[in-house]
């Protein structure tokens, strides 16, 4: 029914999402989270490293057997990305629609990739494609308790002042 338990949205869904180094170097940090942080998702998990080729390997292992594998790796670990862990109702999917096609040229205006982004070997930004994928990638990129629960100021006034 619609007061049970199993009918009330899962906000605590979590998802990976990296700008990737192109994004950072052509300052598109903060946009990137300006669109998350309006769309009404709550920020995690943050930071900012240089990926190893052996991390990255492991975050595209399926790719492995891609031609443009080697390159995409030399891409990814050419200069500092920044990781982050989104939650939030049905952020994997959404995410996934906010950041448009993995081809910049099919992906449609107002996407992440439609709007910075024209080629797909610079496609500005990584987001988790499964709930599964999702879990496998925040466990590769952090540890525990890099990720942070909280709640919204607003939700509670019951502050001592
Ligand atoms: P996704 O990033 O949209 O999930 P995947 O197919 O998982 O797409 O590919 C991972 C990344 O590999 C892409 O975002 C892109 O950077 C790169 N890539 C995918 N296909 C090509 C290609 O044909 N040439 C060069 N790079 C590619």
């Amino acid at each position: 029914g619609l007061r049970s338990k199993s009918s009330l949205p899962d906000v605590k869904e979590r998802t990976l999402i990296a700008v990737k180094p192109d994004g950072v170097q052509r300052r598109f940090i903060g946009q990137i989270i300006q669109r998350f942080e309006q769309r009404g998702f709550k920020l995690v998990g943050l930071k900012m490293l240089q990926a190893s080729e052996d991390l990255l390997s492991q975050h595209y292992s399926e790719l492995r057997t891609k031609p443009f594998y080697p390159r995409l790796l030399k891409y990814m670990s050419s200069g500092p990305v920044v990781v982050m862990v989104w939650e939030g109702h049905k952020v994997v999917q959404t995410s996934r629609t906010m950041v448009g096609h993995t081809n910049p040229a099919e992906a449609l205006a107002g996407t992440i990739r439609g709007d910075f982004s024209f080629h797909v070997s610079r496609n500005v930004i990584h987001a988790s494609d499964s709930e599964e994928g999702a879990q496998r990638e925040i466990q590769l990129w952090f540890k525990g308790r890099e990720l942070l629960n909280w709640d919204c100021c607003d939700q509670s006034l019951t502050l001592a002042v």
